[in-house]
């Protein structure tokens, strides 16, 4: 209740109002939902850093601050300067939680801090404008894009059941809402920042779901990067490593492509862990994927450390590592330590 009301008050700020979101399917949808209701100027974000739009946000200094699907905690320190100057920042994320960003000036809602429960960040934003008497179910099916983007369909069912009464479907992976979100991750994938807001524009415009499926430019693109995940597949059969239960493989692409095809091996893959990595600059960027029983989160926070960046989800991990060698070593070592 309290947050309820507090949450309301934010949103209701007027003035300078910026919004960040994660720029990955659920966040795109995060996005669209909160925009469908409350007016923001956004911009997507790779991931939670934030030393690079702090000292134009302490210029800015905007009314009111929105962070969509960003595991902002994780960069607490630097938050701490955002939470000192600015009146009213508002998280609402869904990764398991570093720490509780909750201030005089912040209101962080996370419901991993409290719960194990996975939901997607467009689940909490849809059952949140639904709270605050926002008129959002006509909007479900955005919702449920982003729950599929984030594979958060089984914490989020009693949504995608309720979506699936008005786009019929046998198997959600294979229904037009999962076909929307791989639209969004193909947009993402190939054009970056840019696909990320088409899609938020498109979502916008969009009036329901077939009309979002139908935009000729989004087909493209997703036919476009099939042909180069076929390309990877392939490589993948012949190259990946395997030991024991784990498959590693090294991505090389000019797309920055290792998180949708690590989610596409883990689906072909379900019993395995996947490990891939990609060159990025000097540094590596890594996608994990495990089978249930495993937290990924913390395994892969633990191997880190001093090397880099990285965290996630349980079932769905990444980093930002500068020494390949270590990690892999960390990385085996720790499976063995927490495999059943
Ligand atoms: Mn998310």
């Amino acid at each position: 209740m309290l947050i309820k009301k507090r949450l309301e008050r934010f949103l209701e700020i007027q003035g300078k109002r910026m919004l960040f979101y994660h720029q990955d399917a659920d966040g795109v949808c995060s996005a669209a939902l909160m925009l469908k209701f409350y007016p923001f100027r956004a911009e997507a974000r790779e991931g939670p850093g934030l030393s690079d739009i702090i000292p134009g946000l302490l210029k800015e200094k905007p009314d009111l601050l929105c962070f969509l699907d960003l595991p902002i905690d994780q960069e607490w320190k630097d938050f701490r300067k955002l939470d000192s100057a600015l009146q009213a920042i508002l998280v609402i994320d869904h990764h398991i939680p570093e720490r509780d960003l909750n201030s005089e000036r912040t209101l962080y809602i996370n419901p991993m801090l409290k719960s194990q429960t996975y939901q997607a960040a467009s689940y909490l934003v849809f059952k949140l404008l639904k709270e605050l008497g926002k008129p959002v179910e006509p909007y479900s099916w955005i919702a449920c894009i982003g729950i599929i983007g984030d594979h958060a369909v089984e914490g989020c069912r009693e949504l995608i059941e309720y979506c699936r009464k008005f786009w019929p479907f046998e198997d959600v992976w294979k229904s037009g809402l999962a076909r929307a979100s791989e639209l969004i991750s193909a947009a993402i994938t190939l054009k970056g920042q840019r696909g990320a807001k088409f899609c938020l524009d498109l979502l916008l415009r969009s009036e329901d779901l077939s009309e979002f499926l139908f935009d000729p430019g989004l087909q493209e693109w997703k036919e476009r990067l099939d042909r180069e995940l076929e390309k990877l597949e392939r490589d993948f059969q012949l190259k990946r490593e395997e030991i024991g239960n784990l498959l590693l493989y090294e991505i090389k692409s000019d797309l920055n492509i290792t998180s949708l095809f690590a989610s596409r091996m883990a689906v072909k893959n379900p019993e395995r862990i996947i490990l891939i990595r990609q060159r990025s600059d000097s540094r590596w960027k890594l996608s994990i994927r495990a089978p249930p029983g495993i937290d990924l989160s913390a395994l892969v926070k633990s191997c880190v450390k001093g090397i880099g960046k990285g965290g996630g989800h349980r079932q769905a991990a990444g980093a930002t590592i500068s020494d390949w060698e270590v990690f892999r070593k960390r990385f085996i070592q720790a499976l063995k330590g927490s495999s059943p």
